[in-house]
């Protein structure tokens, strides 16, 4: 099995500098090499640059646009064709806005062999404003509301693009919504387990009961991991930490889960910002995650059925 490694140096979707750095600091941390260790085949397609898009005019309330417009487009272009060659698509982010792009990728190409595309949000935001809700125009608060087509700029992908289903993304560790954000996702029924769902129900039996509904309904699933899921103290990385995050085992146990269901079809690694972090700790701690993702285990504990 291949994974395209699909460099993002995108930051102008956060309002700050430093995620432009990310694909570096990830390949720094040998996020290559853990995969060749796990056995697969590593195709490095290098990093996105695309010219800012002159037919996208600026607005107030979505800044950078013309930037984040051309990446979408390159990002969605780049998806689809490393998941049409057979590969996984794992996205070196660049922040989050970058998954504008993948996720609209992937929905071509799920509508393309006839499944239907579930999205895993693993983050602290939910991502679901529109330029009109958005506290701070930054759009890296918008793409889900974008690959859900409830957010419109400009016209980015072509109308008639295939859009995700609200009710087919799953939101994990959610702890801070802006207020017109929160009507939204309730409005637009995304599914949502808060941390205080992972406190009372714990990481497991979530994340098996969302594979459950993945598997049941046929679906490709893409994992969009932000940083700022984990806990601060656990990953310091980050633009946008918010406290009470996911422990390291907790996010390890996701990934775990994700490889043994063998339904992720791509991954997103998102918002990591190196001019933040410790020492390359939190880079480290996201090629880890991956490295468990596809397959790397602590315990070789025998699988049940073998
Ligand atoms: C806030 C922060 N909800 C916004 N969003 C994100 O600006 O829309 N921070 N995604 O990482
Ligand atoms: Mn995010
Ligand atoms: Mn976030
Ligand atoms: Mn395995």
């Amino acid at each position: 099995k291949t994974v395209s490694l699909i460099g993002v140096p995108l930051e102008e979707g956060s309002g700050r500098g430093g995620c432009a750095m990310g694909p570096a600091a990830l390949r720094i941390a040998g996020i290559a090499q853990a995969l060749l260790d796990l056995g697969y085949h590593v195709e490095d397609r290098g990093d996105l640059r695309p010219a800012p898009a002159r037919d996208l005019a600026q607005m107030e309330r979505a800044r950078n646009l013309d930037v984040v417009g051309a990446f979408t487009r390159a990002i969605e272009a780049e998806t689809y064709k490393a998941a049409s060659e057979g590969a996984v698509p794992l996205l070196l982010g660049g922040d989050h806005s970058l998954s504008m792009g993948s996720v609209s990728g992937m929905a071509r190409y799920a509508q393309e062999v006839g499944r239907p595309l579930f999205v895993l949000w693993l983050d602290a935001h939910s991502d679901f404003n529109a330029p009109e809700t958005s506290p701070s125009g930054n759009i890296h608060g918008m793409p889900v509301a974008f690959f859900c087509g409830k957010a419109e700029f400009a016209p980015i992908l072509p109308a008639g693009r295939p859009l995700v289903d609200p009710r087919n993304v799953y939101q994990v560790g959610i702890r801070s919504v802006d207020d017109e954000e929160r009507k939204l996702i309730t409005q637009n029924c995304v599914n949502v387990f808060d941390m205080r769902a992972i406190d009372e129900d714990g990481m497991g039996s979530i994340i098996k009961r969302i594979l459950a509904d993945v598997r049941a309904a046929g679906a490709l699933l893409h994992v969009s991991l932000d940083v700022d899921f984990l806990d601060p103290d656990v990953a310091p990385g980050v633009g946008t930490t918010v406290p009470g995050g996911a422990t390291f085992r907790e996010a390890h146990l996701i990934m775990e889960l994700l490889h043994d269901s063998g339904l992720v079809s791509s991954l997103d690694l998102v918002e990591l910002n190196p001019f933040l972090d410790d020492r390359g700790r939190s880079a480290r701690v996201m090629v880890d995650l991956a490295a468990s993702l596809f397959g790397k285990r602590i315990l070789d504990r025998p699988t049940r059925g073998h």
